[in-house]
């Protein structure tokens, strides 16, 4: 603990002030907001000190420079380490007053970790285990991008500090698995071993060998002692030169310090409270006040920053040398932006579609949008979750990304949903890659926490999800989706588009890969669908969310609306209707989320004033929002079954004779009412 950091003709300043600096902090904001977690960051802050002032590749005046060392605390409630670590070393706008507002309304140091909420946080973190999965996809993007663009523009480590929490988590497993797979040895996870969480000690539930554990994925694994600076700085030093990625088990106490409460389960996730931080001030030598900084230990914070400015500044010079002054790939490959030749693919494609007019799954037509754009989007990322052939998720020109060929364009995750949709949620955030990957839609589950993620973030993560319904046929209720949409179109900022042919598929997909603060899921039909959009110039019509296919002649009687493989059903009905005296008009509504943006306008024109009928071989959810109260649904209301598509859809009446029957009780409740009304 008494490594000195010595700076030519000035005090000298101890590794423990720093620290100190850093526990302190944490202790006093977590006091005055009377919330928060003081325990992980007293325990980490030897580790996070060592980290941040010696190895830690980062520049505060740019923290999106995309050479900088990642830094993920995937122990997210021990936010407040993080804050510290970022108002020390000079991140703008993380300033003393915003600690001092930690965990309050509006602030920039909330309760767990926000990406683009506060500069210098590189993921979102605190649902435990998603940190450490969202790191590997990091380190993965880092080592691909390497391999493209050469060590002078890429070159950097993915440092993780993760509890014990996050390594109960089941997703850290097949995250670990599949970085030790990769051999992803610029990924090094430092964990905080104080074997202690919220109910006590972690062998009340968890007799894992850790370091066994990961040695078995593949990794490098040690055990130090957490607080001492030397032992912490030669196992990083280590790890950095390691060929595989490395677990450092940091042997810690958590909340050092505090005399009554470390090593206990009480400093975990409460105040200090004012007389055991008074102990702790005293114990560990800290007499100044709340909140107060000396100097010159602020100063040493500031210099820790210094050796990542001069690294900065020498990146940008090779980048000018080695990319011109214009547009390089490498900020192609950087820029969110589609090239000019994905629209013109894109566009030949949709026409092709339309004149075609085949019938087609839409995930076949999902991968001819993959073959006709692979090309001119080098920097889009396939993969699956072993379900390649199913999801038609690889684009004929695409290799597989190995430890050895990381120029590759196509991940094979391996059967695991969960560090799949991780992964490429730390893939998006690196950048340099649009990431997106397969599985079946009833798995959706395995990736939700991390969807949900990338929704708050905000990120550009494109999930394709097969086999979307009981159309999916004898594989039976376990893999047919009934509650998934609905379950996913509550996700806010989540793009579920349901296309309903290949051009609807294509538009979907272009509306996913347009979509740059937002996460897409496509949800595509493993039966073949019929072709109904003719080539038109009116645009991507997906993009409106729903938009009318059919207009009947004269005023309409009825509004049939249907997403993805039950439009045709829809077009049936209303030909079935027309043949008897209905005027029926078909909606397509292949993306709610879309739709609910549009102008009122526009809506009611889509929607109409005839009461009206939706159809989706799904259970209800929100659908009542766009039937009203004399709307009808015709879907599914529990599990499906396992028989052939044609059956499913018979026998749970999803059928154009049962949209018809519904559509005549509707039209009929709504011509007794206006009679009713008119009396
Ligand atoms: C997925 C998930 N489950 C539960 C929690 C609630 N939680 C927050 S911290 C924690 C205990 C974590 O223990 P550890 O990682 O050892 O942290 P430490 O006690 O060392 O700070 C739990 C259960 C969470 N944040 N995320």
């Amino acid at each position: 603990m008494n490594a000195m950091v010595s700076i030519a003709g000035r005090p000298e300043i101890s590794h423990a002030e720093m620290a100190n600096a850093l526990r302190f902090l944490a202790v006093d904001a977590v006091e005055k907001a009377k919330s928060g977690h003081p325990g992980m960051p007293m325990g980490m802050a030897d580790v996070a000190t060592v980290l941040f002032s010696r190895f830690l590749k980062f520049d505060p005046a740019d923290p999106a420079w995309p050479d900088r060392d990642r830094f993920v605390l995937s122990a997210g409630h021990g936010s407040m380490l993080l804050y510290a670590l970022l108002h020390l070393t000079g991140y703008e706008g993380v300033t003393l007053d915003q600690l001092k507002a930690f965990r309050q309304w509006g602030s920039k140091t909330p309760g767990h970790p926000e990406h683009g909420h506060t500069p210098g946080v590189e993921t979102t973190t605190g649902p435990l285990g998603q940190g450490i999965a969202t790191a590997v996809g990091m380190a993965l993007a880092e080592r691909m991008m390497n391999a493209r663009f050469g060590d002078d523009l890429v070159n950097h480590f993915t440092y993780v500090i993760a509890g014990d929490g996050c390594l109960m988590e089941g997703i850290s497993h097949e995250a670990i698995s599949l970085a030790g797979h990769l051999r992803l040895n610029r990924l090094i996870v430092l964990f905080d071993d104080n074997q202690i969480s919220i109910d006590g000690a972690t062998s009340l539930s968890c007799s894992d060998d850790q370091l066994a554990r990961f040695r078995a994925s593949g990794w490098s694994a040690v055990r130090i002692d957490g607080h001492d600076p030397h032992a912490i700085a030669s196992a990083i030093e280590a790890a950095r030169n390691s060929d595989r990625p490395t677990l450092i088990a940091c042997r810690t106490v958590i909340g050092f310090g505090a005399p009554n409460r470390q090593g206990s389960e009480k400093v975990h996730g409460a105040p200090l409270g004012a007389e055991e931080t008074e102990n702790t001030r005293r114990a560990l030598n800290w007499p100044y006040s709340a909140f107060e900084i000396p100097n010159e230990i602020l100063v040493r914070w500031r210099e820790a920053a210094e050796a990542g400015r001069k690294a900065r500044q020498a990146w940008l010079e090779r980048t000018r040398r080695l990319c011109g002054a214009g547009r390089s790939p490498f900020h192609d490959a950087l820029n969110k932006k589609l090239p000019c030749t994905y629209a013109e693919a894109m566009k030949q494609l949709c026409l092709k579609f339309a004149a075609d007019k085949r019938k087609l799954a839409t995930r076949q037509a999902s991968q001819q949008v993959l073959d006709a754009i692979a090309g001119a989007l080098p920097n889009l990322l396939g993969g699956s979750a072993d379900l390649t052939h199913s999801n038609l998720t690889l684009a004929k020109t695409q290799t597989p990304v190995r430890r050895d060929a990381m120029d590759g364009n196509y991940i094979h995750y391996g059967v695991r949903e969960h560090a799949m949709a991780a992964a490429m949620n730390g893939i998006a955030l690196h950048g340099g890659f649009i990431p997106y990957g397969g599985t079946f839609l009833a798995f959706a589950d395995y990736s939700r926490p991390s969807i949900r993620l990338a929704a708050l973030m905000g990120i550009r993560v494109i999930h394709v999800m097969t086999h979307d319904s009981i159309g999916l046929g004898e594989d039976g209720p376990t893999h047919q989706p009934v509650e998934h949409l609905a379950a996913l179109r509550a996700i806010p900022n989540l793009l579920v588009f349901r296309p309903a042919d290949a051009v609807e598929t294509a538009e979907a997909w272009d509306c996913a890969l347009r979509a740059e603060t937002s996460p897409s899921i496509l949800c595509l039909s493993r039966q073949a669908l019929p072709a109904f959009r003719d080539a038109d110039d009116s645009g991507n019509r997906v993009a409106r969310g729903a938009y009318v296919v059919i207009e009947p002649k004269g005023a309409r009687d009825v509004t049939l609306i249907a997403t993805g493989s039950e439009v045709s059903v829809a077009l049936d009905a209303a030909r079935l209707l027309g043949e008897k005296g209905v005027r029926a008009a078909v909606v397509s509504a292949p993306c709610f989320d879309l739709f609910r943006t549009q102008s009122n306008d526009y809506r009611a024109k889509v929607l109409g004033n005839a009461p009206r009928v939706g159809v989706e071989a799904a259970v209800e959810g929100d659908w009542a929002r766009w039937l009203g109260d004399d709307g009808e649904f015709v879907g599914m209301t529990g599990f499906g079954a396992s028989a052939p598509a044609e059956t499913l859809y018979r026998e749970f009446g999803i059928t154009a004779e049962a949209l018809v029957a519904a559509a005549e009780r509707a039209v009929s409740r709504a011509r007794n009412s206006n009679l009713v009304s008119a009396n």
